[in-house]
């Protein structure tokens, strides 16, 4: 069971508004949230002893990764290859009719392929040649905080370990091919990547409930986000690009319901977000990484001034 201390620094991490003078001081293993902190009864691993130890064991991994050196090696079983296998085979069909041009772009850089588990450590060196982000190893779901902190140091935290195979094409918690398939080919494409950064920026001494409006924003951008194409709507979101059904959802609906589309404003009360209960009934949409950009940036100076977060404090980061 999880230590009263341990349980004590996640509720402190909303209210901590202690600013990262660089990445270490960022826990890649404590404030982890949900199943990565102990898988539950609706897990779909919950029953299998195998598969929690096999993620302890790269969750185990992770915890020791030091930032700056090799992200650890993780040599994937042939069970493991065939989930990411099928996950790659059913998502890139999808690709060409529902991705944005970004993602396009960005994809073919990585080589994936369905025969190999792709190493974090190879990936990260891409996204560094590209936009100069980092990927670090985390033991799960980082609290959102951290999470967010994480960003404004160009590092974006993944989890290594895969879903549970009973059912490739759902996982209730990020996994490896959540992050290489939906998070990674976007930030290697500048505008979006200067985008996901400025949330991280905004979030540096955000106090508790504007830190819950940027987990919001976060979720409305970097997880669902739509960008506008022509007279097309194309997803760049990872929760839509890593889901086979919430790509055909977002676009055609089902039966006779459809999802709500809506101009995203930063400053503005941003709806519900659904992680249990289904798809997003509500998506906002973007004209373009660089306005949305522009839109976080006014809302981040405004975070700043009201928190009295000073640019010195900001230069200071490494
Ligand atoms: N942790 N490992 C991991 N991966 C994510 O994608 C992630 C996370 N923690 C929080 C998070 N995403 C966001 O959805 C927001 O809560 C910030
Ligand atoms: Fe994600």
């Amino acid at each position: 069971a999880p230590s009263p201390e341990k349980e004590a620094s996640k509720a402190d991490a909303w209210s901590s508004t202690r600013i990262p003078k660089s990445i270490n001081e960022i826990s890649n293993g404590e404030n982890i949230l949900g199943f990565g902190a102990n898988l539950s009864a609706d897990h779909p691993g919950y029953n299998d002893e195998e598969y929690k130890r096999r993620r302890m064991q790269i969750v185990e991994l992770a915890k020791q990764h030091v930032p700056g050196q090799p992200v650890p090696y993780v040599e994937y079983t042939p069970a493991e290859t065939a989930v990411w296998g099928e996950v790659l085979t059913k998502l890139e069909k999808l690709y060409p009719d529902f991705a944005c041009k970004q993602f396009l772009d960005t994809f073919s850089l990585f080589n994936f392929r369905p025969d190999r588990v792709p190493q974090l450590q190879d990936m990260s060196e891409v996204l560094q040649q590209r936009t100069g982000w980092t990927i670090r190893p985390v033991a799960g779901l980082l609290h959102p905080r951290d999470f967010l902190n994480g960003l404004a140091f160009r590092t974006f935290h993944s989890t290594q370990y895969i879903r549970h195979g009973s059912n490739p094409m759902y996982t209730p918690e990020p996994d490896i091919c959540h992050e290489l398939l939906g998070h990674v080919p976007m930030l290697a494409d500048p505008a979006f990547a200067d985008m996901a950064y400025s949330i991280g920026l905004a979030s540096l001494g955000a106090s508790k409930e504007d830190c819950w409006h940027l987990t919001k924003l976060y979720w409305y951008t970097v997880e669902f986000g739509v960008i506008k194409e022509g007279e097309q709507l194309k997803a760049f979101g990872a929760g839509i690009l890593s889901s086979f059904g919430e790509l055909e959802w977002f676009q055609h609906g089902k039966g006779d319901q459809r999802p709500v589309f809506e101009p995203l404003d930063p400053f503005g009360k941003l709806t519900k977000m659904s992680y249990k209960d289904g798809f997003q009934k509500k998506y906002y949409v973007a004209d373009s990484f660089e306005d949305l950009s522009a839109k976080i940036k006014e809302y981040a100076t405004y975070l700043h001034n009201k928190n009295k977060v000073t640019s010195l404090d900001l230069s200071i980061l490494q």
